[in-house]
C-alpha cells in the first residue's frame, strides 16, 4: 500500500509517497500560500500532490491546526496566512480521488518519534519549534490527541503574562516569543523584517540582537518544558522543526533547562525525523487506523 503523505506547515507545504516501511520517496515542498483565502491552499494543494496522487492508493495529512473530524481550525490564523477554518478531508479527497485522514502536524510527528524511540519509553512529548510552537504527547504509549483535537498545543501555554499577543488571542503564549513568527515580529534595528532563519544566520556571523533573539526562544522552551515535565512525567522530549533542528539551538535548551531544579529536567534529543517526522507521522497513523 502506497500513501500519498502531505504536511501542512505555517510556512511550507511538503509531499511524498510513503510504502509500508516508512520509506519516502518523490519529496517535494512549496511555500504555504500568504493569502487568507481557501481558495488558495487548496490550489498550492493541487499543484503539490498533482506529480505523485497517481502512485497512491490513500492520502494522510498532517496539518498545523486543530484537527477535528477532518477540519481544520486554526489556534492562530496568523500562522495559516490569515486563514482560520479549512475542511481539509474533504478538499483532498475530491482533489485526488483517494481516502484521506488529517491530524494535526505536531501529534504526528510525535507519533513518528515516538517509533523511533527505544522500547523501554512509554511517555514522552514531541515539541516543534517552526513557524508556531506545536506539540505532541504519548501518554503509556498511546498518543493524545484529547476529545477536541487539542491536546498537546503547548505553544499556547503562559510565557510571560505582559508579553505580547499572541494570534491566539492570548497575551504572552510560548508561541508569541518563542516560534519562528515570534522571534521574527521582536527583531528590530537592521534585522526589522529578517525571517528566523536570517535571524540564525546573522547569530552565527556574531550579530548580538540575533543571538539574544535566539537565547529568548531557548529560554522560553525551557521553561515550557520543565512544565511539561512536572505536569506528564515524561520520560524524554524530543525537539524538531526548523528552529528546534537549527545548529546550536537545542544545546542551548538543555543549557537552560540544567537551570531548572532536578525533578523539572528530563532528557532532550532531536528528531530522528528531522524535516519528515510530521509525513512519517501521518503515514504511520494511516496504518493505525482503517478509512
Ligand atoms: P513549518 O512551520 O511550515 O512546518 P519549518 O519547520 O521549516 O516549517 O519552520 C519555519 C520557520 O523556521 C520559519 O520561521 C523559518 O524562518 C525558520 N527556519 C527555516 N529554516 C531554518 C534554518 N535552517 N535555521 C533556522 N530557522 C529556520
Ligand atoms: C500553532 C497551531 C498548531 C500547530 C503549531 C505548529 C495553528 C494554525 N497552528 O500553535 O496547531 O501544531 O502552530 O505549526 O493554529 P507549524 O506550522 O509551526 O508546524
Ligand atoms: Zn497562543
Amino acid at each position: 500500500m502506497t500513501t500519498l503523505v502531505v504536511d501542512i506547515g505555517g510556512t511550507k507545504l511538503a509531499a511524498a509517497l510513503a510504502d509500508s516501511a516508512l520509506n519516502l520517496s518523490g519529496r517535494r515542498e512549496i511555500p504555504t500560500p500568504a493569502s487568507k483565502t481557501q481558495d488558495a491552499l487548496q490550489a498550492a494543494l493541487a499543484e503539490l500532490v498533482a506529480p505523485l496522487v497517481s502512485q497512491a492508493q490513500r492520502v494522510a495529512v498532517a496539518s498545523t491546526g486543530i484537527i477535528r473530524h477532518g477540519v481544520l481550525t486554526a489556534l492562530n490564523p496568523d500562522n495559516l496566512g490569515g486563514l482560520s477554518h479549512f475542511p481539509l478531508v474533504d478538499v483532498i479527497s475530491r482533489l485526488t480521488q483517494l481516502p484521506c485522514m488529517a491530524v494535526n502536524d505536531a501529534q504526528a510527528a510525535a507519533r513518528a518519534e515516538y517509533h523511533a524511540l527505544s522500547a523501554d519509553i512509554t511517555d514522552m512529548v514531541f515539541l516543534t519549534v517552526s513557524t508556531g510552537v506545536g506539540g505532541g504527547m504519548v501518554s503509556n504509549g498511546k498518543l493524545l490527541t484529547g476529545t477536541q483535537g487539542l491536546a498537546g498545543h503547548f505553544g499556547h501555554m503562559l510565557a510571560d503574562p505582559h508579553g505580547p499577543r499572541c494570534g491566539c488571542g492570548r497575551m504572552g503564549c510560548v508561541e508569541a516569543i518563542a516560534s519562528g513568527r515570534g522571534m521574527a515580529s521582536a527583531a528590530s534595528g537592521d534585522l526589522a523584517g529578517c525571517t528566523a532563519k536570517q535571524i540564525f544566520v546573522h547569530a552565527a556571523a556574531g550579530h548580538l540582537q540575533a543571538q539574544e533573539l535566539i537565547q529568548r526562544s531557548a529560554r522560553v522552551l525551557a521553561r515550557l518544558i520543565a512544565d511539561i515535565r512536572v505536569a506528564t512525567d515524561c520520560q524524554c522530549v524530543v525537539m524538531g522543526g526548523s528552529i528546534g533542528l537549527a545548529e546550536g539551538y537545542l544545546g542551548q535548551v538543555k543549557t537552560f533547562l540544567n537551570e531548572e531544579p532536578e525533578v523539572c529536567r528530563v532528557p532532550l534529543l532531536m528528531a530522528k525525523h528531522q524535516h519528515d517526522a510530521g509525513l512519517r507521522g501521518a503515514a504511520l497513523l494511516a496504518q493505525d487506523m482503517t478509512f
